[in-house]
């Protein structure tokens, strides 16, 4: 049976701090865990938030990172759905397919592990990672910033050899969230007009899934009119740059649109233009999705009339793909190249150069970088 082993990882000692990449132990997989040897990862807004130290939940020491593939390496006691050499998508949304939540049909968020996960800690309350004989936490239940980690089994995605695993790891967060938030949280349906506000990674993904659910008009907005080009190309039909209008942006897209579009999704995480893409959508029935995840402790606003008459607002995590049993249709249409996920990725890179890619994105430069084990 398995045994501790050697694993290379990029470790966040402390908020604020470079990750250092040092040679951690990895404990064997323990009842209902899988171990895994990760291929390649994304790095995503998320981690820098939590290595920030802005994150009032973030702990450390820790290894970060969430949006990973990779290669089960060894299965523990009970584990029946995943066997050695099963390529896998780690899930910082497990689906336990049991409880109350996963029962319900309404919605992806599965508490199974959702208490000890948010504590850096596995199911049993321990972590599988040390350093020096000192514990490391685990992050999001996934840990992809280290060639070995170990996840519950159903906090895994199952999905094809054939995939390329340095590509499909970005429907391990991002791609997946924009894309399901508009085909399964919000519903879009063909011939409906939508705002998508912010196009990094999630607003591109948004875009992406609109164009799949053939709606008439994607409006895309952004200030960094850099990103209109990318967003052309994935569909968007309109391209508004809020520093262009002295009015509220909300204004401009309702003239636009004859009284407001039909969906609107916030992909930044800002609190003003959640309110901005709410009031944008039309009176009677128009859709406002919050993806985007706003500083600690920050509120959101508007006034009530806007829901009387008919707007509703909603949010969504990781697109409410439930990820054991969806995911893998993804996967298949990243294949198919019905979702694109080249255009995505900017930069690759070693483990080793890891912290130039938060630089990168810090600086707006790259929508992903994928590290490469
Ligand atoms: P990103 O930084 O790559 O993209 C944000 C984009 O918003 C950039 O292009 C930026 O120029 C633009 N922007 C910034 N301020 C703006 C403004 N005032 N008006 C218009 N555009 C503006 O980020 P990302 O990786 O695409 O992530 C976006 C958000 O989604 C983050 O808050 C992230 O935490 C969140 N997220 C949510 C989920 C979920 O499940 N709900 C999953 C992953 C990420
Ligand atoms: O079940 O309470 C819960 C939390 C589920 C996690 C939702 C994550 C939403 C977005 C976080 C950013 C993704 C990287
Ligand atoms: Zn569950």
């Amino acid at each position: 049976s398995a045994t501790t082993i050697k694993s290379r990882a990029a470790v966040a000692f402390a908020a604020g701090e470079a990750l250092k990449i040092v040679e951690v132990d990895v404990a064997p997989p323990q009842k209902g865990e899988v171990r895994v040897r990760i291929v390649a990862t994304g790095v995503c807004h998320t981690d820098a938030f939590t290595l920030s130290g802005d994150d009032p939940e973030g702990i450390f020491p820790a290894i970060l990172g969430h949006e990973g593939g990779g290669i089960v390496e060894a299965v523990g006691e009970g584990v029946t759905s995943l066997a050695v050499g099963d390529h896998v998508i780690p899930l910082y949304t497990a689906e336990c397919r049991q409880c109350k939540f996963c029962t319900s049909g309404k919605t992806n968020l599965c508490q199974a592990v959702r208490a000890t996960q948010g504590k850096g800690l596995m199911p049993d309350g321990t972590t599988r990672f040390s350093y020096q004989g000192q514990p490391i936490y685990h992050y999001m239940g996934c840990s992809t910033f280290s060639e070995y980690t170990v996840l519950p089994e159903i906090s895994l995605a199952k999905i094809p050899q054939e995939a390329p695993l340095e590509k499909v790891c970005l429907l391990g967060c991002g791609v997946t969230t924009g894309i399901g938030a508009v085909l399964n949280t919000a519903k879009v349906e063909a011939g409906a007009t939508v705002a998508i506000f912010g196009l990094g990674g999630i607003g591109l993904a948004a875009i992406i899934g609109a164009s799949m659910a053939k709606a008439s008009r994607i409006i895309a907005v952004d200030i960094n009119p850099a990103k209109f080009e990318i967003a052309k190309q994935l569909g968007a039909t309109d391209f508004v740059n809020p520093k262009d209008f002295e009015r509220p942006i909300q204004d401009v897209i309702v003239e636009m649109t004859d009284g407001g579009v039909d969906y609107s999704f916030e992909c930044v995480g800002n609190v003003k233009l959640m309110r901005a893409a709410l009031e944008c959508c039309h009176k009677g029935w128009g859709e406002s999705t919050i993806i985007g995840v706003a500083g600690a402790g920050q509120e959101i606003s508007t006034r009530p009339f806007q829901l009387v008459t008919g707007r509703v607002w909603r949010g969504s995590a990781f697109g409410g793909v439930k990820g054991r049993t969806e995911l893998p249709s993804y996967v298949k249409k990243a294949q198919s190249g019905e979702i694109p996920l080249d255009v995505f990725i900017t930069h690759n890179m070693p483990l080793a150069e890891i912290n130039e890619a938060f630089h990168l994105m810090h600086e707006g430069k790259s929508i992903r970088t994928v590290i490469h084990f």
